[in-house]
């Protein structure tokens, strides 16, 4: 179930101020000396690994990112104020290339790591420092250099982070394609996925996470039978699982149940997981089935329709609370 993420984003670093030509003056001292202090440094772009992030979606949305110049030096040699750096939170595993070269710049491969991928610009001299004896009165400064401006691609192997569990028909695949920008195959048939998928889900503010939607599971299927056994093993790594029951089954706890059983089979690690129940397809009963149906329910079954998008902001929101909690 590979994966890849992929960005290209333009970054430049701030260029550095120009010096500053000036002159000493003061009352009673007429001919002060050359007093132009040097620009500022232009601040850098650095890359930083963020463990909270497991996608590039941000970058989707922002692709140009400059860091501040730096500021012009002035009188009584004052030099101009650096600019500030520019960060950019990039998910532990990202590989940052040179966009044109394709080369490897730096790989973001351990928690907190950080690297300068741009240098700002030097600042110029001011023109005090070209004062020497056969020139007392430099009347030139120095510009500032520009700072490094580069395109770089971005790569990132996903895991999933989410993984969508039930059986054969249930709307796994349609969830999916509801909150993610993924397309897999959805029909009104059982086995339409034979391979998982993945998508990347937009959650609040500027997090997201990735979703796997795996080949429905049935009875028996951690002993061989079915397609969805030979892909647990792909939802043993995700840190949210989501087993989702279509509204119409006759028995939803039984189901839930066969469903966990199913992966307690597989793995018994696997249902110690925080998880979340999803009842789909909710838009296919009328309002009073629906009542009768959750009445019998615990609270922690979702209703949703990935179709008319009922409950969707409920769905997404506990998404999120989960795995805060996990990586808290
Ligand atoms: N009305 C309605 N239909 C849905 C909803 N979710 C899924 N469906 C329909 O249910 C059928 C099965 O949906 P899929 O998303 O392919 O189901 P799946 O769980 O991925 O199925 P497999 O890949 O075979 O395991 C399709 O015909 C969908 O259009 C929903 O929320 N509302
Ligand atoms: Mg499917």
């Amino acid at each position: 179930m590979k994966f890849i993420d992929y960005v290209e984003i333009e970054i430049a670093a701030g260029n550095g101020g120009h010096g500053c030509v000036a002159f000493h003056t003061e009352k009673f001292v007429p001919k002060g000396g050359p007093d132009g202090g040097d620009g500022g440094r232009g601040g850098d772009i650095v890359a930083v690994a963020d463990p909270h992030l497991t996608t590039l979606l941000d970058y989707r949305y922002q692709r140009k990112y400059k860091a501040q110049n730096g500021q012009p030096g002035s009188g009584r040699l004052r030099t101009g104020k650096s600019g500030e750096d520019t960060v950019l939170r990039l998910p532990v595993g990202t590989i940052i290339k040179d966009a044109e070269s394709d080369e490897v710049i730096y790989d973001l491969d351990k928690p907190h790591v950080r690297t300068s991928l741009a240098k700002g610009g030097r600042g110029g001299r001011g023109n005090a420092f070209f004062k020497s004896p056969t020139n007392q009165t430099p009347r030139t400064a120095q510009n500032g250099r520009p700072g490094v401006a580069l395109n770089l691609a971005l790569e990132l192997k996903l895991l999933a982070d989410v993984g969508l569990v039930g059986l054969p028909n249930a709307g796994k695949s349609t969830i999916l394609a509801s909150f993610s920008a993924a397309r897999p195959k959805i029909a009104d048939y059982p086995f339409t996925t034979l391979k998982p998928n993945l998508g990347i889900v937009k959650l609040r503010e500027f997090k997201s996470c990735v979703m796997a939607d795996i080949p429905g599971l049935i009875e028996g299927a951690a002993d061989g039978k079915g397609l969805g056994h030979q892909f647990l093993r792909h939802i043993q790594r995700t840190g949210l699982l989501i087993y989702v029951i279509d509204v119409n089954e006759i028995d939803i706890t039984g189901t839930f149940e066969v469903l966990k059983q199913e992966l307690e089979n597989f793995d018994p690690h696997l249902v110690t997981r925080p998880y979340l129940a999803v009842i789909t397809k909710i838009d296919t009963v009328s309002e009073s089935d629906l009542k009768d149906v959750s009445k019998d329910l615990p609270d922690e079954y979702i209703p949703l329709s990935a179709v008319s998008r009922q409950g969707a902001r409920e769905f997404i929101e506990a998404i999120e609370k989960k795995l805060d909690q996990r990586r808290a």
